[in-house]
This record gives C-alpha cells, sequence and structure tokens, in this order.
C-alpha cells in the first residue's frame, strides 16, 4: 500500500471542551466534528508542558522537554535535532510547515527537514501578518487562519504529486489577544455564552499556587484582550462576567474561523481524491482555560489546560466513530506518524505510537500513567509556579517544588469523586495510601524519561 499523506492541523490554544465533539456547552464545530464523525476521538490525550513552545518541541521531537530542550518560552529550538518531519523527508515525503513556528528564528532555530516553510515570526498578527517564507520575510494582506489555509491548498496544489506528502499546517489562532476575522465579528453578539461551573473559584483546598495565578477573568485581562472600556458602574462580579463574556466571544470567534478553513481542506481532499489516503489529524498544542476557575490561559497540570483535542480521519485505517478514553501524549505523535508511514520509530523518541489506539485498540502494556513538568516559573505575566506530577486513569498527583519563599507543596485529586478538581486530598488521611502509591509510580516515571532534577525530599 501507497504510503499515507499526512495533513497535520494544530491550532494553538483551543481547548477540547469549544468543540462541540467534545461535549462543548458554548459553540458549534461542524468541520472539526466531522473528523470525529468520519475517525477517531481522544478523550485522554494530554500535553507533557501545557505551553506553546515547550509542546511544539514535544510533538516534533517526540521527547520530553528537558531533552529537547525547549523548557520554557525562552528556549529556542536547535534544528540539527532529530524530528519527525525530517525522518519523512528523509523517506521520500514531500514535507511542509506552514502557519505558527514559535521555535526561534534564525541560526539553528529555523525550521529543518521542511521542503517548503513559511511562518510567523514568534506570536505573528491576525491582520495582515508578516511571515518568513524559507527565511525571507514578507508582510501578507489578509486574515492569518484565511491566509494559513490559502497557503496550504497552494502549496498541495503544486507539491510534486509523486511523492507522499506530509503538511503541517499550524494556526496561530486562537491565541491571545484574540482578534476574530470580520466573517465572524457578529457572531453570539446579541446571546451570553453559559459562564462554566467552576467561574467563581474561590481556591480553597488547594496549594498556594491557584490563588498565587495571575490569570484571573475578572482582574488580569489587558485592554487589549477586551478591546473597550468596560461600562461604568459595575460591581466586581459584574464586571467579571463582563469580561469573560468579551473573552470568550473573541476566542469563540477565532475557533469558528479554524473550523470554516478545516472545512476548506476537507473539501479540497475531497475534491482531489485524497481523502482515503491521508491522515487527517486535528490537535491543538495544548488546552486552555475557558473562565474555568476563574481563568483564561494554561500552564497547570489541571484538566483543561492539560488536555489536547485530538481527532484523526484515516479511512484505510479507522474506522468511523472511533473513540479511545487511553491516556495518550504529544511525545506519542512523531512515533505514532512515523510508524503509519512505514518508517523505523528511533529508539530515542520516549513518546510510543498509538497506532492502535486510533483504531479503537490498545496493547495490554498501554501506560495509565503519564509523567508532566511545566518548567516557566512565577513568570511575571502569570506567576504559575512550576510543578510536576502524575496522572493516572483516576488520580492526579502534583508537586509545585519552586514555590518561594514558601515550602513546596502537593496536591492530590480524586477525578472520579472531584473531576473539577476543586479540592487536594493530598492531607487526607483517607488517601495516605494513594499518595505513597502515586510517588512511587512518579518517582518511576521521573527514572524512566531521566528527568531527576528538583526531587522531594523522601
Ligand atoms: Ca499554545
Amino acid at each position: 500500500m501507497a504510503q499515507p499523506n499526512i495533513l497535520f492541523v494544530m491550532s494553538d490554544d483551543h481547548a477540547a471542551h469549544a468543540m462541540t465533539c467534545y461535549g462543548s456547552r458554548i459553540n458549534e464545530t461542524p468541520n472539526l466534528d466531522r473528523l470525529a464523525d468520519e475517525g477517531v476521538l481522544f478523550t485522554n490525550c494530554f500535553c507533557t508542558n501545557s505551553i506553546c513552545s515547550p509542546s511544539r518541541a514535544s510533538i516534533l521531537t517526540g521527547t520530553y522537554s528537558h531533552v529537547n530542550g525547549v523548557h520554557t518560552l525562552h528556549d529556542g529550538f536547535d534544528g540539527r535535532k532529530q524530528t519527525f518531519p525530517k525522518l519523512l523527508q528523509r523517506a521520500g515525503y514531500a514535507t511542509a510547515v506552514i502557519g505558527k513556528w514559535h521555535l526561534g528564528h534564525g541560526g539553528l532555530h529555523d525550521p529543518t527537514g521542511f521542503d517548503y516553510w513559511k511562518v510567523l515570526p514568534g506570536q505573528g498578527d491576525y491582520h495582515d501578518p508578516e511571515m518568513i517564507e524559507m527565511g525571507e520575510k514578507k508582510i501578507v494582506p489578509g486574515y492569518a487562519t484565511d491566509i494559513i489555509t490559502d497557503l496550504c491548498l497552494d502549496w498541495l496544489e503544486k507539491r510534486p504529486s509523486e511523492k507522499p506528502f506530509c503538511l503541517l499546517c499550524h494556526h496561530k489562532a486562537p491565541h491571545r489577544h484574540w482578534e476574530p476575522d470580520d466573517k465572524h465579528a457578529h457572531l453570539y453578539e446579541d446571546i451570553l455564552i453559559p459562564e462554566p461551573v467552576t467561574f467563581h473559584d474561590d481556591y480553597e483546598n488547594r496549594a498556594a499556587a491557584a490563588a498565587a495565578a495571575k490569570m484571573r477573568v475578572g482582574r488580569d485581562l489587558y485592554e487589549l484582550d477586551l478591546k473597550v472600556p468596560p461600562p461604568e458602574g459595575l460591581s466586581p462580579s459584574e464586571r467579571k462576567s463582563w469580561n469573560y463574556q468579551r473573552y470568550i466571544k473573541d476566542y469563540l470567534r477565532c475557533v469558528a474561523s479554524i473550523d470554516d478553513n478545516v472545512g476548506r481542506l476537507l473539501d479540497y481532499l475531497d475534491a482531489e481524491g485524497l481523502a482515503e489516503n491521508t491522515i487527517v489529524i486535528y490537535t491543538s498544542d495544548q488546552g486552555f482555560f475557558l473562565g474555568d476557575h476563574g481563568w483564561y490561559d494554561k500552564r497547570f497540570m489541571y484538566e483543561e489546560s492539560l488536555r489536547m483535542p485530538f481527532v484523526a480521519r484515516y479511512p484505510r485505517e479507522i474506522p468511523p466513530g472511533t473513540r479511545s478514553d487511553r491516556i495518550a501524549l504529544n511525545v506519542d505523535f512523531a512515533p505514532t506518524l512515523l510508524d503509519m508511514a512505514g518508517v523505523p520509530v528511533p529508539g530515542d523518541m520516549q513518546g510510543r505510537t498509538f497506532r492502535s489506539l486510533l483504531r479503537g485498540e490498545a496493547p495490554a502494556d498501554w501506560r495509565t500513567s503519564m509523567y508532566y513538568r511545566y518548567f516557566m516559573h512565577n513568570s511575571r505575566d502569570h506567576a504559575v509556579f512550576a510543578h510536576y506530577g502524575l496522572r493516572t486513569e483516576r488520580h492526579k498527583l502534583i508537586y509545585y517544588y519552586e514555590h518561594d519563599p514558601m515550602p513546596p507543596e502537593w496536591e492530590l485529586f480524586d477525578l472520579q469523586e472531584d473531576p473539577d478538581e476543586m479540592r487536594s486530598l493530598y492531607h487526607d488521611p483517607a488517601y495516605r495510601d494513594v499518595v505513597s502509591d502515586l510517588q512511587e509510580e512518579l518517582r518511576r516515571l521521573r527514572q524512566q524519561f531521566g528527568d531527576t532534577t528538583n526531587a522531594w525530599p523522601e
């Protein structure tokens, strides 16, 4: 069988709970849902470090941040490293990345392993963005999500058709500061978007990190996020709700444009007879708080931020309507795509191919726990404390190891009893054995992945 084509569409900060197929109560995403209907949806796909550049480096290399060197937003990626596009290119694939890169520019940081690349510098702009095409800067008129899709369609049209292709379509949207296009500017104008159930979280019964974070919808959004001054005379609670409506509507308008544009890509594959032999993936570099816990942004190991949307269609192998609740990780993407392309998976990749999960199966020894680490300690803008932790199918254990001037702190959540993570049970005597088992598993995973700095005292 011919090697499959790969169309990997990744947005930036699109939380799973803003997709209808994931049960969104706030918006509709018919084209993304189409992928889920015709393919597979993963309910427990997680990032290993919930922030932009690190997740992207993990996806490219199949390795954790401490191995690929991109720990925080300040680390450029070393383009000499082994990546899945590079390996596919060597195996005869035509390769391209178009859109957001966010792994540094110039020197060793430009994209490597791509026959063609045209990327936004840094975060890039929504309107009339500058783009860097194979090293050359140009202003491209239009709206980023449309432009990135147009460029992808252009590249597909001109690609060498004798080769299989691997195209990375990386949207900037729906990253802050949310700027919708004209087409969706008035969507949701006359309605109120429901607030999440944890919107009025008071951060009690958690480690101090939750209350310390500067990501509160009611307090920390900038003028650039809200676009217009608030009406006069609002109470703090009214102001919080007003901010939420301003924020979430623009966010969802940006998502609506992504959904439309994914539809254009799917239509193209249909029209060209490519749908059958093309693996189409839609994901995001990590999740996002959509007012959950009163927050925007990500970083924390809490569910809304940890979870990545992941839907994939490949009619030759994935039965329509497949669902998988097994734990899949961003470090698995590279080995999975190599496996599907028939390219050997290098032994130094830390993820594992989840090809069988795509079919709704799982190997007997599939992981039942995952390791996470967020390094970007207490940054000025967001003030989330560095932490690492373990998530199993039922529990989550988090260790805030950097906590100046306070001592380090632990959190334990029972996701079955408390899916919204409102109450840490770490100090609950009934969970003493659970904590001890989870700590042992956490220690084992840290050994396995070679991340042993900032260990907790025995
Ligand atoms: Ca991101």
